[in-house]
């Protein structure tokens, strides 16, 4: 049996427009399929990582080297902007290889398993967490036998759509082998400007899970936190270092951290091995976990640069999102984050349900108070699964499903944003999402903020690919 995992390839100018360029700048570790190859391995099951995004492979491309692999199975990862392209995908890999099995996971498929199952050319769905449950279905299918009882799994059966029950979420993610980077195109991987601080630079992950529900989000890997020890980050790390030289690593989690002990654990480990002096480090969390004694330690550690996910300056619209935070604890995080010397990115959402031009003109006016070294203005985008998208269908404000224009939204493109706020229209809310940047960023306070970053450090490059993309974007 042999398997090959993809990950799609994305058409930067589709999603982008005029701001193509900054796709070159987010190419970042698969963690998922990594994980995923890693455990395959483990159990002498032969597997290739076949990273399309990030060699920027098209279609024709990867159906040739599909053929050259002779896979019996082709696991495919999918989140909601490239679903249309994963359904291209599996209808040519069919066309060349009939008997290949195309198994479809990650965000997307977890959430509606039935719609993706309705292309033919799709053979199962796993839902969650992909390690054990696409392990498992790869031996039933190799022994021919019945997949009924293995959790996870989505498929079709005499003409109706099965969905066995759902897996259980991993306990133990120690027990998961390292994630397969020999087995990526580990020159590729970047980091975007703003969060990188040192390069080379990887991603790593030290825990799953969220239980925190916010209305415009949902990632999928269950409600429960699940933490990899000290040791085992720093494990991760080291190897980064030593194949890699690694200088910098990026948390993707949700909330790294999620708690003062971990936070502790890491950080000492980090610092007892000696690994603040060879990497810096940049991570996201919640502005009601942090503290000031956590916030110095993590800096000790290494820690430079730190996002909080604040999306409003309106306490009411936050409330309505469920975020469970205060414009109060905002401040006082940021606060604390520039007492210890780490940097701030803050990030922000327009046109959530309920806003208004007056409630948008908050939080940029918020967003300026902070003084954060980086504000990120997202417009909202309704992600299947989320309170956000049942909101917008259940009022007639879902204005379509064409999952490709599912992405970060700007002006800079054609797409039709799928949901506007009853209080505002399009082209307002593109026009306030252009004025949040250049009131943001053209403040003689940041400016000088940043020219004095550029001189101390001698970060020449990293801004002039920064001003490049500004200037490319919202000029
Ligand atoms: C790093 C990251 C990125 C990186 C790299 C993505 C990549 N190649 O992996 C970049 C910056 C490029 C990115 C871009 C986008 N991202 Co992103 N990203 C993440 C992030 C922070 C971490 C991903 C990760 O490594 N997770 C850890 C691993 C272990 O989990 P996992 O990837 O989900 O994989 C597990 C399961 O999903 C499943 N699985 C995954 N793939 C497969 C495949 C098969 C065959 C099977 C069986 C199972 C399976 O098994 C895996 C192991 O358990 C997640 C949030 C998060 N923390 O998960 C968001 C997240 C995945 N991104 C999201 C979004 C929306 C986007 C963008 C659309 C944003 C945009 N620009 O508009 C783009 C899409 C571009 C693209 N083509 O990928 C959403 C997805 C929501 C959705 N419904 O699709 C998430 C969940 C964030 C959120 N809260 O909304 N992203
Ligand atoms: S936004 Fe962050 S805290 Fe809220 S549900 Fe998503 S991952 Fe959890």
């Amino acid at each position: 049996m042999k398997i090959v995992l993809l990950n799609p390839p994305m058409s930067f100018e589709a999603a982008l427009g005029k701001a193509k360029d900054i796709g070159k700048y987010t190419v970042m570790i698969p963690h998922g399929l990594a994980s995923m190859a890693a455990v395959l391995r483990e159990n002498n099951i032969r597997c290739n990582v076949m990273d399309a995004y990030a060699e920027n492979l098209s279609i024709k491309e990867i159906v040739a080297r599909i053929s050259e692999h002779k896979p019996s199975i082709v696991g495919i990862s999918a989140v909601t902007p490239v679903i249309n392209i994963v359904h291209s995908i599996a209808s040519e890999i069919k066309k060349n290889n009939p008997s290949v099995r195309i198994v479809l996971g990650g965000p997307h498929p977890s959430i509606l398993p039935g719609e993706v199952l309705n292309d033919p050319n799709v053979d199962f769905v796993i839902t969650g967490e992909g390690e054990y449950a696409f392990l498992d279905l790869a031996r039933a299918l190799d022994k021919n036998s019945d997949v009924g009882s293995i959790p996870g799994v989505s498929y079709r059966k005499s003409g109706s759509t099965i969905h066995n029950k759902p897996a259980t979420y991993i306990k133990d993610l120690d027990a998961l082998p390292p994630p397969a980077y020999d087995m990526l195109p580990m020159d590729l991987y970047t980091t975007p400007p703003q969060w990188s601080l040192a390069s080379p630079s990887y991603q790593l992950i030290a825990t799953r899970g969220c239980p925190y529900a916010c209305g415009f989000c949902r990632v999928g890997l269950g409600e429960e936190v699940r933490y990899k020890s000290a040791g085992r980050v720093c494990d991760e790390i080291e190897y980064l270092i030593e194949h890699h030289d690694c200088k910098q690593i990026v948390f993707v989690d949700t909330t790294f951290p999620f708690n003062l002990k971990h936070a502790e654990q890491v950080c000492n480990e980090m610092i007892s091995r000696g690994l603040n002096k060879k990497i810096v480090w940049f991570t996201s969390t919640r502005v009601d976990i942090v503290n000031q004694h956590m916030l110095d330690l993590m800096y000790k550690a290494g820690c430079r640069l730190v996002t909080f996910g604040i999306e409003s300056g309106n306490q009411h619209i936050l409330d309505s999102i469920n975020k469970r935070i205060t414009l109060k604890q905002a401040e006082k995080a940021v606060a604390m984050a520039h007492k210890a010397k780490i940097n701030v990115t803050a990030s922000y959402i327009l046109g959530l349900p309920g806003e208004d031009r007056r409630s948008i003109l908050n939080t940029i006016r918020f967003a300026k108070r902070l003084n954060t070294l980086y504000a990120q203005f997202n417009i909202i985008v309704p992600y299947p699964g989320t309170k956000v998208f049942d909101y917008a269908v259940r009022n007639n404000l879902l204005r379509h499903r064409n999952w490709d224009s599912y992405v970060s939204l700007t002006s800079l493109t054609d797409l039709e944003p799928p949901f506007v706020a009853e209080g505002l229209d399009k082209e307002e809310l593109l026009g306030l999402q252009r004025k949040a940047y250049n009131n943001y960023y053209l403040s003689p306070r940041l400016i000088m903020k940043h020219l004095k970053k550029v001189i101390v450090n001698r970060e020449f490059k990293k801004y002039f690919t920064l001003t490049r993309i500004l200037f490319d974007t919202f000029k």
